[in-house]
């Protein structure tokens, strides 16, 4: 596990499933339809049962659906997570075409809508890195950058962020980029 503090928050970074973490609120990557897919989609509305999708759907008939960037609450249903946030990121196009910004979007709205929920520990995922294309260390550095900017904007506000990875691999290139949490010197 790799950690660091940011503004008396934690950020840590490890492998694992999100599914089983005792946290207020994990994130979910999920499309714009918000009815479930595969990946940690999937794997988080087997793990929360059917109330996660009865919620969904209520969200889809009051607002239709959610676009890339935004984020929902629902229900953490049989999960130790309280909430899950549904966020949609984006699909991966070479990078020229706002990916970077609507991932830090994913990021920041995510972590607005789960503060709103009083939610002091939130588990996120490497949105866009599985189905959704987007190269796992550009992604690691635009998502740290997100959350490093919003807990420095927002001291005291979220204890702890934990970043859950499948691979071991894909852990060490989050903790390559763990800088990114800190603005760059100089600025
Ligand atoms: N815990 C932690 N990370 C996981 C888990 C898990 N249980 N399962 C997979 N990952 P993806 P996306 C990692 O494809 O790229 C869905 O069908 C996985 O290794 O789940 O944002 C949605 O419905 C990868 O690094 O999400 C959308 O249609 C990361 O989670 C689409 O996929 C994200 O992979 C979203 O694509």
């Amino acid at each position: 596990m790799r950690s660091a503090e940011v503004a008396g928050s934690r950020v840590e970074i490890l492998v694992g499933d999100i599914t089983v973490q005792d946290v207020d609120a994990i994130v979910n990557a999920a499309n714009s339809s918000l009815l479930g897919g595969g990946g940690v989609d999937g794997a988080i509305h087997r793990a929360g049962g059917p109330k996660i999708l009865e919620e969904c759907r209520a969200i889809v008939a009051r607002q239709g659906g959610c676009k890339a960037g935004e984020a929902v609450a629902t229900t953490g249903g049989r999960l130790r997570a309280r909430f899950v946030v549904h966020t949609v990121g984006p699909v991966w196009q070479g990078g020229l075409h706002r990916e970077g910004a609507v991932l830090a979007r994913c990021w920041t709205r995510s972590l607005d809508v789960a503060q709103a929920r009083g939610c002091r520990t939130v588990a996120f995922p490497a949105i866009s890195t599985g189905a959704y294309g987007y190269p796992m260390d550009a992604a690691a550095r635009e998502s740290l950058r997100a959350a490093g900017t919003w807990l420095r904007e927002r001291p005291g506000e979220v204890d702890l962020i934990r970043v859950l990875l499948m691979k071991e691999r894909d852990a060490e290139v989050w903790s390559q980029q763990i800088g990114h949490l800190l603005p760059p010197q100089g600025a």
